[in-house]
């Protein structure tokens, strides 16, 4: 679907259809965004958006894959160059296998949506968001993008690219009216994160969270995310590391009482 001219500011979120994605179009439609809801899965970016309209909220869902540069090039040539805040949230983790025998099509893959659809969606809205005259991007990274640890592998490499996307372009765009947030999650329980990474064995995925008493919801990110967005414009909230209370680091995690 074609996004309309609309008044309202204009938030672009990838990776819309479920988790963080969908948690941040809610909170940004419900902070005035006028929301454009990106991602592969047409059903759920079409119920995504059905419910928000039920709300009385803006929003406008477009089949996207950021990893199809001419896709990409095509749904910000539908936006008519109106674009203030682009919300790279599409992303993921394949495998948990240690460096020495992970699949290269794994890190292949995890590459490609990481970090080169984050480039792809950031070129190609760079010229809207700036005319804007205050555009924001957030880069939803990672824990894993500031740290390994044994079996992060090619997704822990993936994320210190998108961690390194975000500090670049920051340096490089000092000067022009746009913001760079980095955003960095820690253990956060969402439907599809842990069973992606685990290939869709649920047993596994739930081991993950196992005996940690709260871990974060992709609500609670996307509160940070819009906390951030809707800083004034000079603000800049460069990066932001959000765990749960159980969590001191990746490797270090309470469990049980
Ligand atoms: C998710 C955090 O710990 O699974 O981005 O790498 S972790």
């Amino acid at each position: 679907m074609t996004p309309a001219p609309t008044a309202a500011p204009t938030a672009v979120v990838t990776g819309a259809s479920s988790g963080i994605g969908a948690a941040t179009a809610r909170r940004l439609a419900a902070a005035g965004y006028r929301v454009v809801l990106t991602a592969r899965r047409e059903e759920r970016i079409e119920a995504l958006a059905a419910e928000l309209a039920e709300a009385g909220r803006d929003a406008v869902p477009y089949v996207l894959d950021v990893t199809d540069r001419a896709a990409v090039d095509a749904f910000a040539a539908s936006l008519d160059g109106r674009c203030d805040v682009l919300v790279n949230n599409a992303g993921g983790a394949i495998g948990t296998e240690p460096v020495a025998s992970a699949d290269p099509a794994d890190w292949r893959t995890m590459y490609e949506v990481n970090v080169l659809g984050v480039l792809n969606m950031t070129q190609a809205l760079l010229p809207a968001l700036t005319a804007s005259g205050d555009g924001t991007i957030v880069v939803l990274s990672s824990t894993a993008g500031l740290a390994t640890y044994e079996g992060g592998g090619g997704y822990v490499a993936a994320k210190h690219g998108s961690h390194v996307i975000a500090e670049t372009l920051r340096l490089e765009l000092n000067g022009q009216p746009v913001r760079i947030i980095e955003i960095a999650p820690g253990m956060v329980r969402t439907e599809e994160f842990a069973l992606t990474r685990f290939r869709g064995d649920a047993e596994k995925a739930a081991k993950v969270y196992e005996g940690v008493a709260e871990p974060l919801t992709a609500d609670d990110v996307a509160d940070s995310v819009a906390w951030a967005v809707t800083r004034p414009s000079h603000v800049n909230v460069d990066l932001l590391v959000v765990r749960p209370r159980a969590q001191a680091s990746n490797y270090k995690v309470h469990r049980g009482s």
